[in-house]
This record gives C-alpha cells, structure tokens and sequence, in this order.
C-alpha cells in the first residue's frame, strides 16, 4: 500500500493501546491515494489500536542527512485532492474554533494539553484520517496521534523561535498545505559566555523549506534541543542553509512568494486525564 509519496505503510505491528506552546493556544475522500485499504483502517479505529513501535525503515529514503538528527521530509505526501479536502475541512469550522493570537491563528483539536495531563477529545473523522496515517509510519513509539494544532499564518505571518516542550512524545510532523515555508532552526541561548554575544542571528543553524503537500517530521535533537520558528515575511530566499533544497526541488538563490498556508501539527500527548479524576471521582 503505498502514498502519494510512495511510502509503504508499515507491516509490522505491535500491540499497544491508543491512549504547549502558551496556553493561549489552546483555548470525498477516498478518491487520491487512499491509504488506507478498508481492512486497515478497521483495524486502527478498534479501541486495542496497533502502530509500530519504531519509524518506518522505508522513511530512510526521507531523512534529511545535512540536519542534526532526526528531520524526516516527505514530499507530496498528500494529493492536491486531499489538501483541497484537508483545507475545506479547516474552513468548516465554526469562528468560535479559532483562536487569533498576534500573528496567526490557530485551532486546537484533541484536548488543552496540561502539565497535569489533557482531557482528551475524540479527533474529527476528517482529522483522524490522516494522524493515524502518520501513527502507522511509527512516527510516535506505537502510540497514536491524540492532538492536532491547525496554524494558519497569512502572507507575511510567522511563529516566534520555540521550543514544542515536553508535554508531547518528543516527535513533531506537520502537514503544510496552501502554500511553502521555510522553517527555521536556533541553537539555545548558551550558558557559556565566552561564545560572545547571542543574536538571533548567531544562533540561526539551519532552514527546512516545506513545500506544501509535505511531511515533516522532527525527533531527537531537532526536536528536543533546537529551537524553530518561521519569520514574518511574504518572501523566502532561498540559501545553502536549506537543508532540504535537494528534495525540496529548490536552487539557492530561489526566492518564493508566500501565500495563506495552514499547518497541521499532530503530535502525541501522553498524559491523559479522564473526567472522572477532573471531577473528584472513584
Ligand atoms: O506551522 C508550523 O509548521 C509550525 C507550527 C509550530 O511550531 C507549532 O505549532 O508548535
Ligand atoms: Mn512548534
């Protein structure tokens, strides 16, 4: 079973059981590639769901090798069906879904993520479709992803240099659908002093251009000590400190127009609360 990307789906399954940025945060279709042959996806909507322990061997191909560990970049991995579809479904939601900070807005699906654990909301079907696509690539130690952030920035948006933070599986894949961007990596601020003094700018390492249509996924290092952010321009000139230019189809030197993009962040919370502790109950 293969995507638009060509990534086979994973065979071999273990058992497992499904289980912030600011707190502002929180606050047809079948037809493409469908990944999912019907007996597959019985299998990931039973309540005893099962995804591979481990990242599929066939994402080598993907992982970006002049990164620090681990970028995994997955072009077309969705049609321009399933981003239209994927996009539809973003703008369906009632404006109350949406939360507008200073620079983009967002809607937050799955639950708050809380130090003390998420009260988990049942994902959109429409959602669903897709995060238990990247569970089966393994992409979350076995588990499923439970949380999706849904960021839209338009021409000129960005999101200030963070850190995801640890109340995620230390994993991170964005779907970008609509239009690129270039997402950029900093080393954190050092402790040690002699390094002189820490711009933004001294401590820019590397970009990734996310073409839309693509998969990210981030582990490891990048994921747990670099910091990443998206500047707030309508353009993007390319360098040599795009990591990913060679299977991003792109030259240095390359200056992309952004337009509107939208971002599905799907990640794994793996503390959940249950109502019954929220409320005081046996
Ligand atoms: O839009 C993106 O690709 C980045 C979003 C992000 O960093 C986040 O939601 O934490
Ligand atoms: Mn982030």
């Amino acid at each position: 079973m293969r995507s638009a990307s060509g990534v086979t789906m994973a065979t071999c399954f273990h058992s497992c059981n499904a289980d912030a940025e600011a707190d502002a945060e929180f606050g047809g279709e079948e037809q493409a590639c469908g990944l999912l042959a019907k007996n597959e996806k019985a299998m990931f909507t039973s309540p005893n769901m099962a995804y591979p322990c481990e990242i599929s061997k066939e994402l080598g191909e993907y992982i970006v090798t002049n990164a620090p560990p681990t970028v995994y970049y997955i072009p077309d991995f969705i049609t321009e069906v399933e981003e239209q579809y994927l996009l539809q479904e973003v703008y369906k939601a009632p404006k109350p879904k949406w939360t507008q900070l200073s620079g983009r807005r967002l809607q937050n699906w799955g639950g708050l993520p809380r130090p003390k654990g998420m009260l988990a909301e049942k994902l959109p079907d429409w959602l669903l479709k897709y995060t238990n696509r990247i569970s089966a690539l393994g992409a979350f130690a076995g588990k499923a992803a439970n949380h999706v952030l849904v960021n839209e920035y338009t021409q000129g948006e960005g999101i200030m240099p963070h850190v995801d933070g640890p109340l995620y599986h230390p994993t991170v894949t964005t779907i970008s659908l609509g239009s690129h961007t270039l997402l950029d990596f900093y080393r954190p601020i050092s402790q040690c002093e002699i390094e002189g003094p820490q711009t933004e700018e001294s401590r820019y390492l590397l970009s990734l251009l996310l073409r839309p249509r693509s998969l990210l996924i981030l582990q490891d290092e990048m994921y747990q000590h670099l910091l990443h952010g998206i500047q707030n321009v309508c353009q993007d000139t390319l360098t040599e400190r795009v990591a990913n230019l060679f299977s991003a189809l792109a030259q240095p030197g390359e200056a992309l127009t952004r337009g509107t993009r939208v971002s599905l962040t799907i990640r794994h919370v793996p503390k959940i609360v249950h109502a019954n502790i929220l409320l005081g109950r046996k």
